[in-house]
């Protein structure tokens, strides 16, 4: 598991590496006639071999971000599916949207969005969707492999019109567990990452309710307890600080666990 920190909006390498490179065809641009003094000069040399190398080292680093888990053949699913964690919310509010199929469930898409959706099961099912077979991971020291069929993410990010401020995603699911808010976020390379939905079926039936029923996140190169199920809302943010205990997530507040769960 590699260890990789929530990027801070103000600081971090690429961001000032692209201010610095902008600074410098600026200045260039301005002393047009000067420019074989600016290239002359030792110091720019080494400010500019300094800037490719790590501009193309944070290339490297998001295009590993963005690389597809592994997808897998029909013939390797694994006959069941475990199941960790909460299997029924069993709160009230809970138990009278299952009563019913979920038909009255909604999830909300808000926070930092110039149009927060309130969208209902049915609209999400006429959806586009992505279905792929994936290898879940639990820290506890199982996989199951199995087929998610769900929204992307991304797609629903677009249409409630993210705002460019927004630097992390946040799932606020129905469970307690442990008697706290079961929740979990992601940066915004997994929220677009073309393997992150939200799924509303495994192995092509609807979630089933010790599965997260309606609705549960799959963030295929993250491990298991990134992977929220009962999602009720989606909270566009610019920090985690101000959710439950900061670190971005049930297990990263209350059991230390990374928050960048990378596999
Ligand atoms: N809301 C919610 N999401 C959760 C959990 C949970 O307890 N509550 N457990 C996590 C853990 S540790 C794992 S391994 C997976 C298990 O998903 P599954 O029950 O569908 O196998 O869900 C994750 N998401
Ligand atoms: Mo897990």
């Amino acid at each position: 598991m590699s260890q990789i920190m929530p990027p801070s909006p103000r600081s971090g390498p690429p961001s000032s590496l692209i201010t610095r490179r902008h600074a410098l065809v600026g200045g260039a641009g301005l002393l047009l006639a000067g420019c074989d003094q600016i290239n002359a000069s030792p110091a720019t040399q080494a400010l500019l071999s300094l800037g490719e190398k790590a501009t193309r080292s944070a290339q490297r680093l998001i295009t590993d971000r963005n690389a597809l888990a592994k997808e897998y053949s029909r013939a390797e699913m694994s006959p069941v599916f475990r199941m960790n964690g909460t299997r029924d919310p069993g709160t009230e509010a809970y138990k009278a949207l299952a009563a019913n199929g979920f038909a009255d469930w909604t999830l909300s898409v808000d926070g930092m969005v110039r149009q927060p959706l309130k969208l209902s099961l049915a609209q999400l099912q006429a959806a586009p969707m992505r279905t792929q077979i994936t290898r879940h991971d639990c820290v506890e020291g199982w996989s199951a492999i199995g087929e998610w069929t769900g929204v992307p993410l991304g797609l629903l990010l677009r249409r409630a019109g993210l705002s460019s401020y927004a630097r992390y995603v946040v799932f606020h699911c129905a469970d307690l567990y442990g008697g706290k808010p079961y929740y979990e976020s992601i940066d915004m390379i997994d929220a677009f990452h073309p393997q992150t939905i939200l799924a509303t079926r495994l192995n092509g039936k609807p979630l089933v309710l010790g599965h997260g029923a309606p609705l549960r996140l799959r963030v295929e190169r993250q491990l298991g307890y990134k992977q929220a199920k009962y999602v009720m809302r989606v909270e566009a943010v610019s920090s985690l600080d101000a959710i439950h205990g900061g670190k971005g997530g049930y297990w990263e507040d209350s059991h230390g666990y990374q928050w960048y769960a990378g596999i």
